[in-house]
């Protein structure tokens, strides 16, 4: 096993795990391999997410894994989610884009700021994988400026009626329920921007693939119509108040990327190193030239960076400490750390690089996504400037 995963882990980052960190990394490692390797090469040419890994996903305990064992969910801490998230993303980000959205950005809104009754109503089903979710922020409009959004939730006598569309959701066409964030005219709202659990069977809402992408292709995006979406006083949740609410879900979102990518990049270094040591051109193996040792080397140094990077960031979310602006850091660093692995990678195959057998164009391909969503690249340096300078450059 050990030789297997040879040079993951150049800094020993395993002694700084928890036995129980490992076990739940190896576990779901061995689930990639045997369940997702085999087929994820396969789901991506034909442009469909793989929905035969759905209840392995929900057994394995890995949707909302970090929410607590009360609502069915695992109750592991943060390092143990990000391991997680890593070796999903190893398989696919598309794998990890979905479990992202089911656990940070529609289990945790409703565990965070749902009732009671949505707690226990739909945290059990999207923790077994028995519901799926999807997260409804950016509008066509209004992508990195969710501030703006034109999504409204008119309050009626018995509830609340929203109209509006949502661009670029992922699971929305598989959702059966999704949380919608909307402009309200409630009176005690300042900012008035609150968040609704809307089942996707209520009539009115409808989704429709986003058909054209040319990245993260075994992933379903979709776009939402709400038009005259009626639904009860419950739908909305109580503890939704302004921006700050779905931000709070994006930081969550954006911490098990910053793992999530390194993942990818892990898988594209082995595959070139392994290619490295068997191509044989001018009478050696590539792998004994120069250039592509310098090509190994930033490899290694880029995710060597990045593990230590998201396991840092890990242990002070679990100690309390985290802020918005570190987890900032890290999935900015990262993001760029995997895009720039996974194309030298793919240069480093040479013509096989850009076939659907080899991992590094694929990986390559959605990590232009991984970048952009949940914050540009260049909206998180400007969080980071703003919070070195204290001048905001939005
Ligand atoms: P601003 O005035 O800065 O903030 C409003 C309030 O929110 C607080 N806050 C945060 N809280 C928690 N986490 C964060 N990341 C936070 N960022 C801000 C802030 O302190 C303030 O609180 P308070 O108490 O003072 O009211 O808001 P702004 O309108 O100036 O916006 C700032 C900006 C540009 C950084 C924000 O709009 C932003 O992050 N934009 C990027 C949009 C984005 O990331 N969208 C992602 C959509 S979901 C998605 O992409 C899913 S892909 C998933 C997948 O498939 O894996
Ligand atoms: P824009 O905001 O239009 O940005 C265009 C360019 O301008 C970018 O380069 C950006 O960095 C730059 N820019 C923007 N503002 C500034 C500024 N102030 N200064 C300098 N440059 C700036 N959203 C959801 O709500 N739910 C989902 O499930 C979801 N899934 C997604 C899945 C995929 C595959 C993708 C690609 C996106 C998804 N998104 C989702 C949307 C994603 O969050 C947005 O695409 C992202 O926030 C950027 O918004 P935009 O595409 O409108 O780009």
């Amino acid at each position: 096993m050990a030789e297997k995963f040879q040079g993951f882990d150049f800094y020993d980052l395993d002694s700084a795990l928890s036995e129980e960190e490992r076990m739940i990394r190896d576990a779901i490692r061995e689930w990639v391999e045997e369940e997702v390797i085999p087929i994820i090469g396969e789901a991506y040419y034909e442009r469909r997410f793989p929905r035969s890994l759905i209840p392995g996903l929900g057994e394995l305990g890995v949707l909302g894994a970090n929410l607590p064992e009360k609502y069915g969910c695992a109750g592991l801490n943060n390092v143990a989610y990000g391991l997680i998230m890593q070796e999903l993303e190893r398989g696919d980000s598309g794998l990890r884009s979905f479990v992202s959205v089911q656990g940070a950005l529609v289990m945790y809104p409703i565990h965070a700021f749902g009732s009671e009754e949505h707690r226990r109503e739909w945290l059990p089903r999207l923790a077994s994988a028995d519901a799926i979710g999807c997260f409804g922020l950016t509008e066509p409009d209004y992508g990195s400026n969710p501030a703006g959004m034109i999504t409204t939730a008119k309050k009626t006598a018995d509830g609340w009626v929203l109209n509006g569309t949502k661009m670029w959701i992922t699971n929305g066409s598989m959702a059966d329920v999704a949380v919608i964030w909307a402009q309200t005219d409630a009176p005690d709202n300042p900012r008035g921007i609150r968040g609704f659990v809307v089942p996707t069977d209520t009539p009115g809402f409808s989704a429709r693939d986003q058909t054209g992408k040319l990245s993260l292709l075994a992933s379903d995006t979709s776009e939402l119509a709400l038009q005259d979406v009626h639904v009860p006083d419950d739908a909305l949740m109580p503890g939704s108040t302004g921006l700050k609410s779905p931000l709070m879900c994006l930081t969550q979102a954006r911490y098990g990327i910053a793992w999530g990518v390194v993942g990818a990049a892990m898988a594209c270094f082995h595959e070139a190193l392994g290619y490295s040591t068997q191509r044989i051109m001018f009478d050696t193996v590539i792998g004994a030239k120069q250039i592509q040792q310098v090509r190994i080397a930033d490899m290694l140094t880029g995710i060597t960076q990045g593990q230590l990077l998201a396991l840092q960031v890990g242990r002070l979310k679990d100690e309390g400490k985290v802020t918005p602006q570190q987890v900032s850091l890290a999935k900015r660093a990262n993001c760029h750390m995997a895009c720039e692995v996974a194309r030298e990678a793919r240069r480093l195959l040479g013509a096989n690089g850009i076939l659907v057998e080899y991992s590094a164009m694929r990986h390559m391909a959605n990590l232009e996504s991984v970048y952009t969503y949940e914050g540009t690249h260049d909206i998180h340096s400007l969080i980071l400037g703003q919070a070195m300078t204290g001048l905001s450059a939005f």
